[in-house]
């Protein structure tokens, strides 16, 4: 081969180079969601693809597809990490299988607030950073979900009282919680829980109080528990390939945006959280706190399910834990 046909063949090869290369149209990722476009976390992450497009002077183009429709929920991880997809948002907890720190997410009752959940975030983040990356893919930001409470048909009384019920779960670690309880799971991801409800085919879940409004449970669903027994988070990431078609500065203006996302998130949630538990009391739903008697079952559950997790995630789990629960 001479110079000439030898240059050819270079240029050519960078054309049919997959995805990002920066031209004059720009960047563009694709960015896929399990979650509807219209939750406070859709509205968050057009948020930021709009104050990326504009930090990065109309450089970065952030296309979305939410609502699982470009790749359900549990594949857009997997997606990601295999070059089919250059950003997406999952559920923390969904990532357990690969990542078992990932799970400290919905350890019950380990956090009960906001600011424990951010206490938390900050131990988690630098293992799950970690992690990530030897996978190719980077962090950008992480959103908690409001706290998951106890959605039912029927009274509880006691933890007896949803022995049998068909308990709706959204993955491994809820199975193991509905397990725990004696309830069967039947797996519904978000988009489905209203069609599920109204087919009869769940009649307990453990969710927030934004999921339940957003699905309208209440034609359904009478009674809530507020038992605050996590706090999972959205985790939204890109592909270390994909970032690096910017340049320093303009990756540097991505992860600024990407912090504001962050702390912008973290708000709404708790604004989400606030708001939502209003809705279902205005839509005429019981919202209660659970029996003493049931409160301790439920916390002893908690301690079994801790104990497993610790148990499976060993070393790791420490790394989390031990500083969490040391400085305050
Ligand atoms: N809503 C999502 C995840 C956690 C939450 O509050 C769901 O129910 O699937």
């Amino acid at each position: 081969m001479n110079r000439r046909q030898c240059a050819g063949l270079v240029a050519g090869l960078a054309l049919v180079r997959p995805g990002f290369a920066q031209d004059r149209a720009g960047v563009r990722w694709k960015l896929a969601t399990g979650y509807r476009a219209e939750t406070f976390h859709g509205r968050n992450l057009a948020q930021f693809a709009a104050e990326a497009a504009q930090a990065t002077q109309g450089v970065l183009a952030i296309e979305l597809h939410a609502n699982g429709a470009l790749f359900k929920l549990a594949d857009i991880w997997p997606a990601c990490e295999q070059g089919q997809l250059d950003a997406g948002e999952t559920i923390m907890t969904s990532l357990v299988k690969t990542l078992p720190i990932a799970g400290a997410d919905s350890v019950p009752f380990a956090v009960s607030s906001y600011e424990d959940a951010r206490r938390m975030w900050r131990h988690q983040r630098p293992l799950i950073e970690r992690q990530f990356a030897a996978r190719g893919l980077e962090v950008l930001y992480a959103v908690p979900w409001p706290p998951q409470g106890l959605f039912s048909t029927r009274p509880v009384a006691v933890s007896a009282d949803l022995k049998g019920s068909r308990m709706r779960t959204y993955n491994q670690t809820t199975v193991r919680i509905a397990q725990l309880l004696g309830a069967a799971p039947v797996d519904v991801p978000m988009v489905d829980v209203a069609r599920a409800l109204a087919a009869g085919r769940i009649d307990t879940m453990i969710t927030s109080a934004v999921t339940g409004v957003e699905n309208q449970v209440w034609s359904h669903v009478k009674h809530y528990y507020e038992i605050n027994a996590w706090f999972p988070k959205n985790i939204v990431f890109v592909r270390q390939a994909a970032m690096r078609s910017l340049d320093a500065a303009q990756q540097q203006a991505v992860r600024r945006a990407a912090l504001a996302a962050e702390a912008r998130g973290w708000q709404a949630s708790m604004t989400a959280a606030l708001e939502s538990v209003d809705e279902l009391r205005r839509r005429g739903m019981k919202v209660e706190r659970v029996s003493p008697e049931f409160d301790k079952e439920i916390k002893r559950l908690g301690e079994r399910f801790s104990l497993e997790w610790i148990r499976d995630v060993g070393r790791e789990a420490n790394e989390i834990f031990v500083p969490y629960y040391t400085q305050q």
